[in-house]
């Protein structure tokens, strides 16, 4: 293929549409879907660009599902993203780190709408005024309930593995969406001079191996004795302390440098502070895709873990192959 075809600008809508293809999805309705997924990113990005400069920061007087301070980022992204969702006519239901229940979507009566989607959408939100960078997590589900429009709880109880896709945006130096669909994971970059993500990063394997860790160190003390002595095997290898507080930067580091991203449990969080439905499943989903493994601190496979609540919370080790089996290790030498 000659180098000017090589270097041809490849957009999100138009690998999303020829990979459909690739997929029993032959309606194009995960396609419709993703796609506005993706216009809904740049919606936010643009808030995200210019929180500083607009007075939409400030504690909400609301707080989220998690009893967090809501910073009204975060609602402006939730509702955008139910906005799109709801327009793609694709979606029947939305879980969401910032209502308390799932919602139920209109959908157009002139078609199903087959799916349901899991999401954060505004991860890390705390670093926003701190001009750090945040992230919007999104997993897509095919609903169980056969009826045209009704769906049920149940809908999202899904364990990860049935995930049709999964994505994150990282709202950073740049935009990036990074996302799969079960066959391989792709980075698209946002050229504001032309509105669109454009393929930047093809079939992201993330390095068996790296130099960073990742975890909260100021908890150590109150970590089991089985991470803590992990973490005192990376000190002892000398591998770098990379701790960003917003899992999607922690997690897209380790994808793309290799690494291992830790949130276990502790005095204040005994099942682990992330959320298993909408953080854990969907980065679960794109690091086993790109070749790593996601386990929580009993060593079950992220992916696998039984989904009984909304906001359920998950200990989670994430990252290169060969760190998360020494992490994996040490727990079976060390627990009780
Ligand atoms: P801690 C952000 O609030 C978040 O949910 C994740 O993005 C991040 O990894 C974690 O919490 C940071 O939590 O307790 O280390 O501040």
């Amino acid at each position: 293929m000659g180098s000017r075809q090589q270097n041809r600008i490849v957009t999100l809508d138009e690998f999303i549409i020829k990979n459909q293809k690739s997929h029993d999805d032959a309606t194009g309705s995960l396609t419709r879907l993703l796609r506005d997924i993706g216009i809904a990113s740049k919606i936010v990005n643009r808030e995200v660009n210019k929180a500083g400069l607009v007075n939409i920061l400030g504690d909400a007087d609301s707080g989220n599902a998690s009893g967090d301070q809501v910073q009204k980022l975060d609602l402006f992204a939730n509702r955008v993203m139910i906005e799109c969702l709801e327009n793609s006519g694709e979606c029947a239901g939305v879980a969401s780190e910032e209502d308390e229940k799932w919602i139920k979507l209109k959908t157009i009566k002139t078609r199903s709408a087959d799916y349901v989607v899991v999401m954060d959408p505004l991860d890390g939100s705390s670093n926003i005024d701190v001009n750090v960078s945040v992230g919007t997590i999104f997993g897509i589900y095919k609903k169980l309930t056969k009826s045209k429009s009704g769906i049920k709880e149940t809908d999202f109880f899904q364990k990860g593995h049935k995930m049709v896709a999964a994505g994150y945006v990282l709202y950073g130096t740049s935009t990036i969406l990074v996302y799969t669909t079960g066959d391989g994971v792709n980075g698209f970059t946002l050229d504001p001079s032309i509105g669109e993500f454009c393929l930047s990063h093809k079939n992201i394997k993330m390095p068996d191996f790296g130099i960073y860790y990742s975890v909260n160190q100021g908890y150590y003390q109150k970590f089991d004795l089985e991470v803590r002595r992990y973490i005192d095997n990376c000190n002892d290898e000398n591998y770098r302390l990379r701790y960003i507080g917003s899992m999607v930067s922690d997690v897209h580091r380790s994808l793309f440098k290799g690494g291992i991203f830790m949130y276990p449990n502790t005095r204040k969080y005994p099942h682990g502070k992330l959320r298993l439905l909408y953080e854990c499943n969907p980065m679960a989903m794109i690091v086993e895709q790109a070749g790593g493994l996601a386990v929580d601190c009993k060593l079950n496979r992220i992916l696998d873990v039984e989904v009984t609540e909304i906001h359920q919370r998950s200990t989670i080790a994430i990252g290169s192959k060969k760190m998360v089996e020494d992490f994996m290790d040490h727990v079976k030498k060390y627990s009780a």
